[in-house]
C-alpha cells in the first residue's frame, strides 16, 4: 500500500503514446484543434450537448419548461461526439472555450448569448423563464447553495471515484479508497437532506434536483461505474426514494432520451428539433431501466471533470 513505484520528474511532460483512458482526446492544452463550425437550426435556443449527466440536466430542464408550457423553450439539440473529439472543432471552442458538454447559444436577442458550464445553463434558464427557482431571495439562496453544490461536488464523484475506480489501467487502493470515502459521504448527505424534504429544497421542485438527479441517480441505479453494490447504494433510502419519484417524471424521461448514442436503441434521440421527434418512442420511454449489459454503456462517453 505505501510502496511508490512512480516517482515524479522535476518537470512534467505529455506522453501523447500512453495507455490512459481517454487518451486520444486529452490534451494539456486548451483551444481549437479543427477548423469546424457548428449547425444552427430554427429555434432560438440551440444545445450542442451528449446525454451524459451534464448534458442530461440541461436537456431535462428544456423539456420541463416545454411541459410548463413555454413554448420559448423549444429547442434544437445538436449531439457532440467527445469521444472522436468534436468539442475541439472551432465553432464548438467558439461557444466553449472550456471544449466540454453541455453548451448552448440563445439566439433570442440582437446579440446571440453563449452559455456553457451546466449549472450556468440551468440558471440562465430558471431566470429566463421564471420557474424552477424560488422568486424569493432566501428560497434562491437555499436553491444556489444546492446548485453550486452540485458542481463542486460531483468531479470527486466522476473525476476521482469514477476514474479510479472504473478507468485508470490500475487498480490503486490509496486513491479508491479516498474517493469512495467522499463519494459515500455525499450520498449520506444527500440522504439526510432527504430525510424530511420531499425534495433538495423542500417542496419545490427547483434547478438543485435537475442538477442533482442525473449524477446520484445514475450512481444509485447502477448505470455509472457499476458501483451500486460498491458503495451500498441501496441503503440510502432517503435518496433512492427521491430518485425514482424525478425518474418517473415524463419530462426527465423524454430529457434523458435527447443526445443519447449509447444504451438501448428505443432510448436514443440522436438530434432534436421538435417536439415530435419523440412520438414514435412514446411506449418506449415508459418502459422499465434496461437490461443490465446496456446500462453502462454509455460510460465510456463520460468523462466528467
Ligand atoms: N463542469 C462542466 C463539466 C462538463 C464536462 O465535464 N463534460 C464532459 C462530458 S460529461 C466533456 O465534455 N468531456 C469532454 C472532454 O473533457 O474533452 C459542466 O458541468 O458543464
Amino acid at each position: 500500500m505505501t510502496s511508490n513505484a512512480y516517482e515524479p520528474p522535476s518537470v512534467w511532460r505529455w506522453n501523447p503514446a500512453n495507455n490512459q483512458a481517454f487518451a486520444n482526446i486529452n490534451r494539456p492544452t486548451s483551444g481549437a484543434q479543427q477548423d469546424k463550425g457548428l449547425p444552427v437550426g430554427r429555434h432560438p435556443l440551440q444545445l450542442y450537448s451528449l446525454a451524459t449527466p451534464n448534458g442530461m440536466k440541461v436537456t431535462i430542464m428544456l423539456e420541463e419548461l416545454l411541459a410548463r408550457g413555454h413554448c420559448g423553450a423549444e429547442y434544437d439539440a445538436w449531439l457532440i461526439n467527445i469521444g472522436n473529439g468534436s468539442q475541439f472543432d472551432s465553432g464548438f471552442v467558439a461557444v466553449n472555450p472550456n471544449s466540454k458538454i453541455p453548451a448552448m447559444v440563445d439566439h433570442c436577442g440582437d446579440v446571440p448569448i453563449r452559455v456553457f458550464e451546466s449549472g450556468s445553463i440551468l440558471l440562465y434558464l430558471a431566470d429566463k423563464f421564471s420557474e424552477f427557482i424560488p422568486a424569493d431571495h432566501a428560497g434562491r439562496t437555499g436553491c444556489l447553495n444546492w446548485l453550486f453544490w452540485q458542481m463542486a461536488a460531483t468531479p470527486i464523484l466522476g473525476g476521482g471515484f469514477g476514474h479510479f475506480y472504473a478507468y485508470a489501467p490500475v487498480k490503486i487502493e490509496y486513491a479508491i479508497d479516498r474517493y469512495t470515502m467522499e463519494v459515500k459521504r455525499q450520498l449520506d448527505l444527500l440522504d439526510k437532506n432527504l430525510a424530511d424534504r420531499r425534495y433538495m429544497c423542500g417542496d419545490e421542485y427547483t434547478i438543485a434536483d435537475i442538477a442533482i438527479y442525473p449524477w446520484y441517480g445514475a450512481v444509485m441505479r447502477g448505470h455509472a461505474y457499476d458501483a451500486a453494490e460498491f458503495l451500498e447504494a441501496h441503503t440510502y433510502t432517503n435518496l433512492a426514494r427521491y430518485i425514482e419519484e424525478v425518474r418517473q417524471r415524463p419530462a426527465v424521461q423524454r430529457g434523458e432520451m435527447v443526445n443519447r448514442p449509447f444504451g438501448s436503441k428505443s432510448k436514443q434521440l440522436l438530434e432534436r428539433h421538435d417536439a415530435s421527434d419523440f412520438e414514435l418512442r412514446t411506449q418506449d420511454i415508459l418502459d422499465p431501466d434496461p437490461p443490465e449489459e446496456e446500462q453502462t454503456a454509455g460510460e465510456n462517453a463520460q468523462r466528467p471533470n
